[in-house]
């Protein structure tokens, strides 16, 4: 024992330590099923980590969305809700949080983040219109699609390399947008469709000088901007972190500009907003309120509840204010790459620069024998869960499904394998355990081989495929 010197993780970086800034005031007990239990639960799951029970996992690492700690207020909340069929006094708390902190005056509720986007789809996109944007995010493209909508692809090169170090590989090639602005015309275009952080391109942000460049085309040309502000919050802290002028400034002033080069937004509340679910669209034009309006009271619910109920919409309101604590997202974003770092120490392919809210495992390089049609990305899912009860989630050619035009498969340049770290959920001792499996699991690469998928849903197919081992 004399020779083991501890050292915290303060002393590790040569600074002094911080912590989260909350304590835990109740627990929910997890326990990890043996070896035996977890390859008869995942057999039975068609190898789709989608389809496990949560009492069969361990570490629950599927995704950061609605998986978050709510804090004590936000529980109080609860016991505050109006239920009100209409104009809910939870509705008015709602709709001055979201214009006070991301500056939009026109609000409308949804039940999740997919709900707003079919609105701002529904209502903007005429058929045959193209809507280019920095990456494509599943339920986001296939609301443009299903509104007639052609999304392109117009993120910077980097962002398709997982191991390029760029700063803000999340950033919009204005080259191609203008490229696609001549080919198509300004008018078919419907409108840019942006989002902070990138989320299947690793959790990547876009900077400050991107959008206020992107605005000034934009304006040039007539074109509109939306932003998908799911994970804008830690979007911001990289500009905080990493564009000079904003150093110390709050995150809160940060998101405020930000949002400010932009027509609107859509949300998925259960992430950066620190909710189990909620959705909400907020934009700056009456005309496009007006449509948005319309249309929730026949998908959603009234447009002063938006499927949410009067106390989710206090929660919500809460969550909104705790979320752009400057203490809350640095602890938030530091977690995450606290686990990066150890993985990357241990020589373990992911995408560089780590993200926001995820570790994204590359798993093409981790799994060099196997080829992408026997998906290496959903192998690496079920290896992991095999290891130690880990849930993970593919983000690769299973996720980018298929051309609707042509019916063919898309092979994305990112076949990744996502550890999304829910917000207040877990400890650096649950990261440990993580890390250690991930290297257990890559230092066994070589005896694993791939599967094929034997049940394939039409839509947003990673939900619900099944597959089998090859061998
Ligand atoms: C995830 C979740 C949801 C999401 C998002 C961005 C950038 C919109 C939404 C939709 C849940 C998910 C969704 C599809 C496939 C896998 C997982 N992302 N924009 O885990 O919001 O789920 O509230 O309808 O990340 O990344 P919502």
């Amino acid at each position: 024992m004399a020779s083991i010197k501890p050292r915290t993780m303060g002393q590790q970086f040569g600074r002094r330590s911080w912590a989260e800034p909350w304590k835990i005031k109740m627990v929910e007990p997890i326990h990890m099923i043996s070896r035996g239990e977890r390859e008869q639960a995942i057999r039975e799951a068609g190898y789709n980590t989608f389809l496990l029970s949560s009492a069969d996992v361990y570490i629950d690492l599927l995704t950061d969305s609605g998986t978050s700690a709510m804090s004590d207020r936000q529980w109080a909340g609860l016991m505050m809700g109006d239920e009100s069929y209409a104009g809910s006094r939870n509705f008015y708390h709602l709709e001055s949080a979201i214009v006070s902190t991301y500056g939009y005056p026109f609000v409308v509720p949804t039940h999740q983040g997919r709900g707003a986007e079919h609105l701002i789809s529904q209502a903007l996109i005429e058929p045959g219109q193209y809507i280019p944007g920095n990456m494509y995010f599943t339920t986001t493209r296939l609301h443009q699609e299903l509104a007639g909508g052609i999304f392109v692809d117009v993120i910077i090169d980097e962002a398709h390399n997982p191991a390029d170090p760029h700063p803000f590989k999340g950033n919009v090639d204005l080259n191609k947008l203008e490229a696609l602005i001549v080919r198509v015309g300004a008018d078919n275009i419907a409108y840019v469709s942006l989002a902070g952080t990138v989320n299947m391109g690793g959790g990547q942000p876009v900077s400050m000088a991107n959008v206020k460049e992107l605005r000034n085309l934009c304006d040039q040309q007539g074109i509109r901007i939306y932003l998908d502000a799911t994970r804008m919050v830690e979007n911001c802290f990289f500009i905080q972190e990493r564009e000079k002028a904003y150093a110390g400034v709050p995150i809160a002033t940060i998101l405020q500009e930000f949002c400010s080069y932009t027509d609107g937004a859509w949300m998925s509340a259960k992430k950066d907003n620190l909710v189990n679910i909620g959705g909400w669209l907020a934009v700056n034009h009456q005309d496009v309120f007006d449509l948005a309006c319309n249309l929730v009271v026949v998908y959603e619910g009234l447009h002063t509840y938006g499927g949410m109920s009067g106390r989710d919409m206090e929660a919500l309101a809460i969550g909104i204010k705790e979320a752009v604590d400057d203490d809350h997202v640095r602890s938030r974003v530091e977690q995450v790459r606290y686990l990066g770092c150890l993985l990357t120490e241990w020589g373990v392919p992911m995408v560089q620069p780590i993200g926001g809210h995820a570790i994204f495992l590359d798993a093409r390089t981790f799994y060099p024998h196997i080829p992408q049609e026997h998906f290496p990305a959903q192998t690496l899912a079920t290896e992991l869960y095999l290891d130690s009860g880990l849930r993970s989630m593919e983000r690769g050619n299973v996720s980018a499904g298929r051309d609707p035009e042509t019916g063919r498969n898309r092979y994305p340049a990112l076949e990744l394998t996502r550890l999304a770290i829910p917000r207040r959920v877990y400890t650096q001792a649950h990261m440990d355990v993580v890390a250690e499996s991930v290297k257990a699991v890559y230092d066994s690469r070589q005896d694993t081989s791939g599967l094929k998928m034997v049940h394939e849903p039409k839509y947003l197919r990673f939900f619900q495929a099944r597959f089998e081992p090859l061998v």
